[in-house]
């Protein structure tokens, strides 16, 4: 006999709809999280005692732990992501879509029964400051401790969130069990038009820490739509000039193609007096202000960071951030009890053991650590946390940035001609799969906005939504298109990137500020000579000139990449961005 439900709320939404999914799942018991450090301790030590978590040397990693996910469950399954609307067209032609009649039944079926025996912890969260009138409140039922821990971490969980929510029905409602990690049986399904999501089967990240891409982006971008507000996959950082002036900035990168290190960004040498604060890494939420500018959000509370390429040179404030209180999931292990993975600092150990728990010799030709291998740690651990990170308002956008992996075509750095010029080529960015989601690595693929995986609906009418908010924005952000990875023909990267981004991102306040002239090209504004600071800049001249090339024959290319991308939207593409191909197609001709 399981024993009764004891609920900490009097909110009988939220008591039927847990009566409900425990009658489903059959667990032994229900946990409600309350957030305390009690509890984290108490979950802590049951993670350790079932092997779910090995605890890290606390000399040199104080209040860490490695985690080893299953082999097959490791990184976002978009393939097994549905979009659950009741008309298919509404997900549109770049989501996966199965009716909800259906997703709940298929679904239903695997969660019957699949806790029991296993305790259910039901975690109330907010996603964004609490109070804040831009934040939401989400609660996730699971039966993985690993996510009540990083769920902990990358939210404002537990009491906080139960009284915020107080009798209200308005809350996500997120089922989640690991079920027998078999990828045959692992689906991740969204009902936008219930304020619902089912995820079954995986214990990975993405996949299962309900808050992030489920509920933030995908269930996010929906709501956005209908409530007139913008959630994207978008970092935001402060840029503070030596005179105390701070512009905030918002960049959409692809998974893996470096927000996190973007956000968190020491200016180099030359720009002394300069610093770069950190709002959020991954996702913002965006609404207009009274004042008519962009105000942003970062709905989370934590990082959910790629560990590969973090060393002290790329990144030394991600570095400091996972010195404490960090969970990491499928990195090595060293013999000292520390973490390892492929390009940290100094020398590579000569024995380790892998991401998979076996032994690891120095030359092995399998890397140590999952290429996708993550780190989880609390915001607050971030030496240049923005003050304002918390602020219920947010902060003002004065520029958004895209920015795709491109080895070729795309130059350094471009300025839309206008607001819907802009979208054009947020709409129209391509870039390089990663290991953030399952499949082939290294191949060009259309990323709106770096939103493809994440749209919660048609892109068709997410590019209207796009387009449409220019009316509500009357101070609207410049936007700007970047590429940190273009190529030489020897293949190495030709800019240096990390740091010395600053240098791009210092022309882009310049210009959200008005301060500094532009060139016009056919492709945008791009810096006049002298105008890209590259004073102290160790690379050859050769470089930058071909890092910011336009090459003509890769731009006809590209445009008929883009035209083949758009004509699967059919009449829900807005006519404005076919404008906006044609325009730049006859400025090419
Ligand atoms: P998600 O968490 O998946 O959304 O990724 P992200 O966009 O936050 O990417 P992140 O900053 O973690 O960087 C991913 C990878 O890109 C890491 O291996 C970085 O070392 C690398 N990277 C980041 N910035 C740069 C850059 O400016 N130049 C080059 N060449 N590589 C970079
Ligand atoms: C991404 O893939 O863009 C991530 C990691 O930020 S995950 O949470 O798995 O989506
Ligand atoms: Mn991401």
């Amino acid at each position: 006999m399981p024993t009764p439900i004891e609920f900490p709320t009097r909110n009988d939404h939220l008591r039927m709809w847990v009566t409900e999914m425990a009658a489903l799942t059959q667990p032994d018991r229900v946990v409600f999280c309350d957030g305390s450090e009690e509890e984290k301790k108490r979950l802590t030590e049951e993670a350790v005692a079932q092997g779910i978590l090995i605890p890290l040397n606390p000399q040199k990693r104080p209040g860490c732990y490695l985690h080893r996910s299953n082999p097959n469950d490791v990184a976002r399954v978009e393939h097994l992501t549905f979009i659950c609307t009741a008309n298919k067209e509404d997900a549109g032609p770049t989501n996966n879509w199965m009716a909800p009649s259906e997703a709940y039944a298929k679904l239903g079926g695997l969660f019957s029964g699949a806790m029991k025996g296993r305790t259910m912890y039901v975690v109330p969260y907010v996603m964004g400051p609490v109070g804040s009138p831009m934040s939401k409140v989400g609660v996730e039922v699971t039966d993985s401790i690993y996510v009540v821990l990083n769920m902990r971490i990358m939210t404002r969980m537990g009491r906080a969130a139960l009284d915020m929510l107080g009798d209200s029905n308005d809350f996500n409602r997120g089922l989640h069990s690991t079920g027998d990690l078999s990828p045959d049986r692992r689906f991740i399904c969204h009902f936008p038009e219930d304020n619902t999501i089912w995820s079954i089967g995986s214990g990975y990240g993405g996949n299962v820490l309900l808050g992030k891409k489920c509920l933030a982006l995908r269930i996010g971008s929906y709501l956005g739509k209908t409530e007139g507000w913008m959630a994207e996959h978008m970092l935001i950082l402060g840029v503070e000039s030596p005179e105390g002036q701070t512009t905030y900035v918002a960049a959409a990168f692809p998974s893996a193609c470096g927000k996190t290190n973007f956000a968190m960004m020491i200016p180099p040498e030359r720009f002394k007096g300069w610093k770069v604060w950190t709002v959020g890494d991954d996702i913002a939420w965006m609404r207009v202000g009274p004042d008519g500018r962009l105000w942003a959000i970062n709905p989370e509370n934590g990082y959910f960071g790629v560990a590969p390429g973090t060393n002290f040179a790329s990144n030394p404030n991600a570095m400091k951030t996972i010195s404490r209180d960090t969970l990491f999931t499928n990195v090595a292990l060293t013999r000292d009890g520390d973490v390892w993975w492929e390009g940290m600092d100094g020398t590579v150990p000569d024995e380790l053991t892998d991401w998979q728990g076996r032994p690891w010799k120095k030359g092995s030709a399998e890397k140590a650590a999952h290429p996708n291998a993550r780190f989880t740690a609390p915001m607050n651990n971030n030496p240049v946390l923005s003050k304002l990170a918390n602020d219920p308002d947010g902060v003002p956008i004065s520029a958004i940035i895209f920015g795709g992996r491109r080895s070729d075509t795309v130059p350094l750095v471009v300025q839309a001609f206008s607001w819907s010029h802009g979208v054009f080529l947020g709409a129209t960015m391509g870039s390089e799969t990663t290991a953030a989601a399952t499949g082939k690595v290294g191949v060009v693929r259309r990323d709106p906005m770096a939103m493809l995986p994440f749209a919660g609906y048609h892109m068709g009418d997410y590019f209207t939504h796009w387009l449409k908010m220019q009316r509500a924005i009357t101070i609207p952000p410049k936007i700007f298109q970047v590429n940190w990875f273009r190529k030489g023909t020897d293949g190495k990267f030709l800019w240096p990137g990390f740091g010395e981004n600053m240098r791009v991102l210092k022309w882009v306040i310049d210009r959200a500020n008005g301060r500094v002239g532009g060139q016009e090209t056919l492709l945008g504004w791009v810096p006049k000579a002298g105008d890209l600071d590259l004073s102290g800049l160790d690379i050859p001249a050769a470089n930058v000139d071909q890092a910011t090339e336009l090459n003509l024959d890769e731009w006809k290319r590209e445009l008929e990449s883009q035209e083949s991308f758009f004509a699967q939207f059919g009449d829900r593409l807005p006519r404005t961005l076919e404008i906006h191909r044609q325009l730049l197609l006859s400025r090419l001709n």
